[in-house]
């Protein structure tokens, strides 16, 4: 692994930060990182400034983790009002619908007013401090608008992502207790519209949701909506509120918002940021990382929904005051492949943050798709979400960035709030697929499986030692939980789930996940609510779920289905199924591919052997490593012979 960026000619381009500036802050912010993180605070506006710093260790006591704990914000008043003298008239958020006409932007100023009104609406609901509030949104505006309207009035948001079904919009509503929800009538992306206020009734007719007072709806298409007794025009009733706000005085450590995410078992956890430690670590990240300037305008095309979406679409940029891009459509299509390109000209985008599979999406369908526009305004591109494969780095460099961009691989996590490592050097150092360095104050080990630190060159499990500020507090209503799959797999440090690799050099390479999670097209899917959403069907004894390599979605999803003995496979049972797993959870949860299986491959323990499956699935049937401890070696052979995946 030794390919660098000179192999598509030496880079014109400067990097961020240099080798040498990146070193001396880096060791200084490990040395020293009372007095860095100290100094790095001054950075957010504080209504009374922090004396403490960090509190607490993980493996010990952790669960009293904080960061700048008497500290006192509001991280609305930062993202928005602190702007107001200065850059009042900068456009904070510019946003391009999926239908291009349907274009708005909404300056500091304009933002300000909105939010504030927002805010009041809410308040005028009796949504106060503490109070949860969930988000089922398309990209719009208002999204950010109501995230910052709920921070606004310290209450703690909790976007979920407008692919997920009814049953997981109600799941994540019943987990947390939302006594308001936000939400539009459709989402319209890629010319498909997905009917998001239909959800929005089938999941409240769920069991558990009653805690939902009032549903506030802000209208997108045209067709008629089929309004209920608790639903409110969002759009109808801001009006008649005031745009000042007084905004809530929230500890630093007060919760800001909520993000489920997929582990490798059980359901989705509701990992919650807080206030002072996040905005600090996404702000700083979005600046140092992007190399961010007064003039950029930066586009990243995750959803709200994610927590990409959450970091730098949101607060990061808007924290810096930054202008932010917000994309209604779905970027490298379909149906229109090469109008990234456009929009980046259309709205002089400097800075172009998105996904390997995007970028794979994009390439499938050949340079020429870039033809129709110039790109030049570009001067920095960066991906996030899975690995990037060497040739998808290439093509990002030298076609949609023509050559002039540093490629930005971001490692992190919903758990970290913020980016972890970054190629953090003179850009003819940068190692396309690897994301080579800790950002400041982060200290990454790898570990083998015994727990043992490993030197130099190695490869392992990925750890990190101490806190940082961006880091999860904690899981919502199961503090235990938190610490068991993130603090005691190896005690005292914190557990990504990734593998990764240590080169000779000391640049770190992702591996991927050496846990039950699956990375579908950057999406965080655990096999474990694959297979309980597949074994929940009438036909279905028992469902084991691997991920196998994907062209354009980085892994795909293929599931071994075991039947009642009474059932029989079929084309419609195989469909059944994918419809099955697509109501439970969404349509971006598609099976690719369903292989019957009479029976599974187990250790005497009763442990069904993962390794094997995912060695079938990915058809590298000539290396499936050790088989003794198998109780039926039979079983595989079988399964080796009926794979699909050839
Ligand atoms: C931000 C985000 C986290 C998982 C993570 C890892 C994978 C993210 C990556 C990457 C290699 C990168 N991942 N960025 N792998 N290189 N640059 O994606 O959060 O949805 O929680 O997913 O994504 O496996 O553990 P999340």
């Amino acid at each position: 692994m030794t390919s660098t960026a000179s192999a598509t000619g030496s880079p014109h381009y400067p990097s961020p930060v240099s080798e040498q500036d990146y070193r001396e802050r880096y060791r200084r912010s490990i040395e020293s990182p009372e007095a860095f993180w100290r100094e790095e605070a001054q950075q957010l506006q504080w209504m009374q400034p922090p004396q403490q710093v960090l509190k607490g260790r993980f493996g010990e006591n952790h669960s009293h983790i904080s960061w700048f704990e008497d500290g006192v914000l509001n991280a609305c008043v930062n993202c928005v009002d602190r702007h107001l003298d200065t850059r009042g008239d900068k456009p904070a958020i510019v946003w391009e619908g999926d239908d291009p006409s349907h274009q708005r932007t909404l300056t500091y100023r304009q933002l300000h007013d909105r939010v504030g009104r927002f805010a009041n609406m809410l308040r005028s609901l009796g949504v106060g401090r503490g109070d949860t509030v969930t988000l089922y949104m398309p990209m719009i505006p208002e999204a950010a608008i109501a995230m910052l309207a709920c921070a606004r009035i310290g209450a703690v948001h909790s976007v979920v992502f407008g692919g997920f079904s009814p049953e997981a919009l109600a799941s994540r509503i019943r987990d947390c207790d939302a006594r308001v929800l936000i939400t539009a009538d459709i989402s319209q992306r890629g010319g498909k519209q997905i009917p998001l206020k239909k959800y929005v009734d089938e999941a409240l007719a769920l069991e558990g949701t009653a805690c939902i007072e009032h549903v506030l709806l802000v209208p997108c298409g045209d067709a008629p909506i089929d309004w209920k007794a608790r639903d409110i025009n969002a759009s109808e009733l801001i009006e008649t509120h005031s745009p000042e706000c007084e905004p809530e005085a929230m500890g630093a450590e007060d919760p800001l918002f909520i993000l489920y995410t997929s582990g490798s078992t059980g359901a989705p956890k509701g990992l919650v940021h807080t206030t002072g430690g996040y905005l600090l670590y996404t702000a700083m990240t979005h600046r140092e990382i992007f190399g961010l300037r007064e003039d950029d305008v930066y586009w990243c095309a995750a959803d709200v929904g994610w927590i990409t979406g959450h970091s730098y679409v949101v607060y990061g940029p808007l924290a810096n005051g930054a202008t932010t891009f917000m994309f209604g459509g779905i970027p490298g299509g379909p149906p229109d492949y090469g109008r990234v390109g456009r929009v980046i000209d259309d709205h002089g985008i400097t800075i172009f943050y998105t996904s390997p599979t995007a970028i794979r999406a994009m390439m499938g369908h050949g340079e020429h798709i870039m033809d129709s526009s110039r790109r030049d305004s570009l001067r920095l591109i960066g991906t996030v979400g899975e690995p990037i494969n060497p040739q998808a780095w290439h093509w990002a460099h030298d076609v949609i960035g023509n050559g002039q961009c540093p490629i930005m691989d971001t490692w992190w996590q919903t758990e970290t709030g913020g980016h972890m490592m970054a190629p953090l050097t003179d850009a003819e150092n940068f190692k396309p697929g690897a994301a080579m360095r800790p950002f400041y104050g982060v200290r990454p080990a790898l570990l083998d499986d015994q727990g043992n630190i490993l030197e130099g060159e190695a490869s392992g499990s990925l750890v990190i030692e101490g806190s940082w500020p961006g880091q999860a507090r904690t899981i919502r209503g199961n503090h235990e939980r938190f610490e068991q799959t993130y603090f005691s797999v190896f005690e005292g440090h914190y557990f990504t789930g990734d593998g990764a690799h240590r080169d000779a050099d000391g640049d770190f390479w992702i591996t991927g996940r050496i846990d039950d999670v699956l990375n579908v097209s950057g999406h965080r899917i655990g096999t474990a609510e694959i297979e309980s959403s597949l074994v929940a069907h009438p036909a279905i004894s028992e469902a084991a779920v691997v991920g196998f390599p994907h062209d354009v979605k980085g892994q795909g999803i293929y599931a071994y289905v075991t039947l009642m003995q009474e059932a029989t496979a079929s084309e419609a049972l195989r469909q059944e199924l994918v419809e099955t797993v697509r109501r439970d959870i969404g349509a971006f949860a598609r099976l690719d591919i369903v292989q019957w299986a009479p029976g599974l491959p187990r250790t005497r323990s009763g442990k069904i052997m993962r390794r094997i499956l995912r060695k079938i699935a990915a058809n590298e049937v000539d290396a499936l490593g050790d088989t003794s401890t198998l109780t039926d070696p039979g079983v595989v052979d079988a399964l080796i012979e009926n794979r699909i995946n050839r």
